[in-house]
């Protein structure tokens, strides 16, 4: 705790010992070998370049947590608002890399490591991604720590340390098999802090009472126990010395390894078994990316987290000793999407049970700390749990919600009494068999602010699924903040020659903490010698994605080819289905061609990565079609390098720091209206690439920000969505001949057992075509043809690629802190203390 002390007398020998941190190449090898002989008990005889990395983190973490110590000793007597992202998800990718370049000793390092007899690169290789996220929602939740530090914001980000992040993907025989992701044999960042416990109930009883001053009281009691233990990460920012705390909580039996009790009457296997039970709510991170399935377990993690979390927020508020009206001026708490809405009633019952608050008090706290962001409009992402279970496993919170509720609605009613339907509508419990509690009309309802992550998205909440929200709280609960990613790793350390090359003509890095300076760059879209070494740097990219994908997957692709990227989760939503039924199109026009005229079509690398969730049978369909086409076409003689197609097995963070560098065109496709943001289509702009991809979410702001000359949008808008699926039930699909000879294809077996894809080809033929594939094949076939035609002019695609890089700096996670801080949080940042001098 802050608060405990040494002495004064004994501060001196504190003083005197305190730890130091490496500055030159020398000291960091004193480090690194330190750490090798003593922390990992290895020598110069066995060392590898595991234990390298090893070594090499470890002398990293020490500079880390001398400087998190002292940011958090700093915030604290700053005693200013703290902000707290509450997210099931955090897409960290590797650490290694990241905490060089915002320690800013990099090039110590490297030398360093010659000296020792290894390669900087080989280094950072051999670090696990942590992998704690599905996709864009976990990665934006790792971009706003990023941008929270290097902004010096007070925050915290809370979430769950899964023993098994998201799975291991490989593909045997084009079929995707699962692999559980084990990936902490060797965490060097996580700091286990097994004073930082929180006891949390589950199941029990309610006990209504009465003190002695005749005031009633709800006891929630007699559930199950389990412990929650903090496991704490530093998150250090760019360019400052703040270092930012992640805390993940791992579950355990409470009161130690065994429930004694069992224990000596003899019941060993059962309290095994317990122990067990309760270790198995933080092991497994749920690989559903926008899919609602209801699992207890599923909720057990969600309070789990949620309840150690308050516990955390209130004990530190608790410190300070100010009175709980302050409670709202000192923690800011913003829900990553649904997953942590349990802190609503897990906050009142705290105030109210535990603390005594009265109703309407605890609720003005409650409204007035949480925010809410939305990252979906998808009916079947929403979430919803049965009341049943919910009164279960946390019978004392189904109260508060009903409690909740029932105010709203009376609230409701009595402000629109004409509007009958709307109070079933808007009620937090959906009255359907089980009963349901809305999750993220209870968010909504206990937020402040409601945020989408595009203005599309933000638009389209407000007309579609909280309607009748913005009738009753008025228009001005709602906002938008369109997403962002951080230009640190995405493009600094992605793509370093970029990043040195741009910093090279702007007069230094400060771009990388302004990214709106990019602007500048236009100047120099003329100039001959940037434009040159522009494309050689693309060109590298290329090369070094090429290499991989021959180590990889053992095929051969030109880097001159035109490199078509969709990396992302496989959904039908995302349509790689269009995709790859595009890619069959020009296969078959390419076997019809003349050699000649083939030897003349643009050469392109169709390359496709992505997870599908493991019971999603048409995703993973979809990853099926990809591999059989990949084999079809790569083998075919007449093709060569005219098309090759490419699935990369198991993408994820790191990954993608090699493949978003490489591309030309990268694919953005959803059905307009579906997809609420993406974050991967602005990695890809920012790093020179261009975008073919559909109005929606936020592909609309990044053209607003290029410009219409510097972007393929193809297919139908959002607002026409819902008549062509209206057309489609009535009167049938209108199916482009080029698009019906490939589905014929499909079904003559050119890919390998027709019955396979009949599934995925009926789903648009015989099921209604849901998400428009038959409506925007055309347009997007066409579209690709007009790109590759603007290939074939290399100086003007050139131009082009500079000048979208010039134009992206809106799309900083900076920009996004920002807002959320000014607009939503109404947070200030803390200045840094100044380091003192001889590193202690
Ligand atoms: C994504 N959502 C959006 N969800 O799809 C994407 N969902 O448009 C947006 O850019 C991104 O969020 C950031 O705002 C997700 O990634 C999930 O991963 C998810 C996980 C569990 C349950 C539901």
């Amino acid at each position: 705790s802050v608060e405990a002390s040494v002495p004064e007398p004994q501060r001196e020998a504190w003083r005197k010992h305190s730890a130091r941190e490496f500055n030159t190449s020398d000291q960091f090898e004193d480090a690194v070998v330190r750490h090798i002989e003593t922390t990992l008990a290895r020598s110069l005889y066995n060392v590898d370049e595991s234990g390298a990395y090893a070594g090499t983190a470890l002398a990293f973490r020490d500079r880390l947590v001398i400087e998190w110590n002292r940011t958090q000793q700093n915030q604290t007597s700053a005693d200013q608002k703290r902000v707290y992202y509450l997210s099931l998800e955090f897409l960290m990718g590797r650490a290694l890399d990241n905490a060089m370049l915002n320690v800013g000793m990099k090039d110590v390092a490297r030398k360093g490591l010659d000296e020792l007899g290894f390669r900087m690169e080989d280094i950072i290789d051999q670090e696990r991604d942590a992998a704690l996220g599905n996709g864009g929602l976990g990665r934006l939740a790792a971009c706003f720590l990023d941008s929270l530090a290097t902004l010096n914001y007070p925050a915290w980000g809370y979430g769950l340390r899964y023993r098994y992040g998201i799975f291991r993907q490989e593909i045997v025989n084009g079929y995707q098999m699962e692999v559980p992701d084990y990936w902490l044999e060797f965490n060097p960042w996580e700091f286990p802090r097994h004073d930082v416990t929180v006891d949390v109930q589950f199941y029990g009883t309610i006990r209504k009472y009465m003190d002695d001053s005749g005031k009633q009281h709800t006891a929630w009691e007699n559930g199950e126990i389990v412990t929650a233990v903090a496991y704490d990460a530093p998150i250090p920012g760019y360019g400052t010395t703040t270092t930012n705390n992640l805390r993940l909580w791992s579950s355990k039996a409470s009161h130690g390894e065994f429930d004694f009790t069992k224990f000596n009457s003899g019941e060993y296997e059962a309290s095994v078994a317990d122990t067990q039970r309760a270790e198995t709510i933080s092991a497994v991170l749920y690989p559903n990316d926008s899919l609602d399935r209801g699992k207890e377990l599923r909720l057990k993690q969600q309070y789990f987290w949620c309840a150690a979390s308050l516990f955390d927020i209130v004990r530190r508020f608790k410190k300070s000793k100010k009175a709980w009206s302050d409670f709202p001026n000192q923690v800011a708490i913003q829900l990553n999407d649904t997953h942590p809405t349990l802190a609503i009633p897990e906050l009142l019952r705290i105030l109210i049970d535990i603390e005594g608050l009265e109703w309407d008090e605890a609720w003005s706290i409650v409204q007035k700390t949480f925010s809410y962001t939305n990252h979906t409009v998808l009916p079947e992402a929403l979430e919803k749990w049965s009341v049943p279970l919910v009164q279960n496993l946390l019978p004392r919170h189904l109260q508060i919600i009903y409690d909740i509720n029932l105010q709203f609605l009376q609230f409701v009613e009595r402000n629109f009494p004409k509007d009958r339907d709307m109070l079933s509508r808007v009620s937090i419990i959906e009255e359907s068999q089980p009963k349901m509690v809305r999750m993220a009309y209870l968010a909504v309802i206990g937020s402040h602010k409601v945020n989408g992550v595009a203005e599309l998205h933000s638009d389209l909440i407000k007309t579609t699924i909280f309607k009748d929200f913005v009738k009753i709280h008025g228009p001005d609960k709602f906002t938008n903040v369109t997403n962002g990613i951080t230009p640190r790793r995405w493009l600094h350390q992605a793509n370093f020659r970029l990043s040195e090359l741009i910093a090279s003509k702007l007069g230094g890095y400060d771009y990388l903490n302004d990214l709106t300076l990019l602007h500048k760059l236009e100047n120099y879209v003329d100039d001959k010698d940037f434009r040159k070494e522009f494309q050689d740097i693309k060109y590298a990219n290329k090369l070094r994605l090429a290499r991989y994908i021959k180590e990889a997957q053992g095929i051969t692709v030109n880097p001159a080819s035109l490199f078509d990227i969709q990396v992302k989760r496989i959904h039908e939503y995302k349509r790689q289905q269009l995709n790859i039924f595009g890619v069959i199109h020009r296969y078959l026009e390419l076997k019809e061609m003349s050699p000649a005229d083939r030897k003349k079509a643009q050469p392109r690398v169709s390359i496709f990565g992505g997870k599908a969730a493991p019971g999603y049978w048409m995703a993973k369909t979809i990853i099926h079609l990809i591999n059989q086409v990949s084999e079809v076409v790569n083998n075919d003689k007449d093709i060569g390098d005219a098309l090759k197609v490419v699935f990369l097995e198991d993408y994820n963070v790191s990954k993608a720091e090699i493949i978003v560098p490489a591309s030309d065109i990268s694919e953005h496709i959803s059905t307009a209206g579906t997809e609420a943001s993406g974050t991967s289509n602005m990695k890809f702009v920012l790093n020179g690439g261009l975008i073919i991809g559909t109005c929606d979410g936020a592909n609309i702001e990044i053209t607003r920000e290029v410009g219409e000359d510097n972007i393929f949008l193809f297919g139908n808008l959002s607002e026409d969505v819902e008549d062509l699926r209206h057309a489609h039930y009535y009167s049938g699909l209108n199916i482009d001949p080029s698009l019906q000879r490939v589905f014929d294809e499909i079904r003559n077996g050119m890919f390998g057992d027709a019955g396979q894809f009949s599934s995925l080809v009926n789903s648009i033929t015989d099921h209604g075509d849901y998400y428009l594939v038959s409506d925007d094949f055309k347009s997007y076939v066409e579209t690709q043809k007009l790109i590759d035609e603007a290939y074939k002019n290399q100086e003007e695609w050139l131009t082009k690629t500079i000048t979208v890089v010039a134009r992206m700096g809106f799309f900083s996670s900076d920009r996004c802190i920002e807002e959320y801080a000014q607009e939503i949080w109404n947070t200030e940042p803390v200045v840094p203390p100044a380091k003192p001098q001889n590193g202690a």
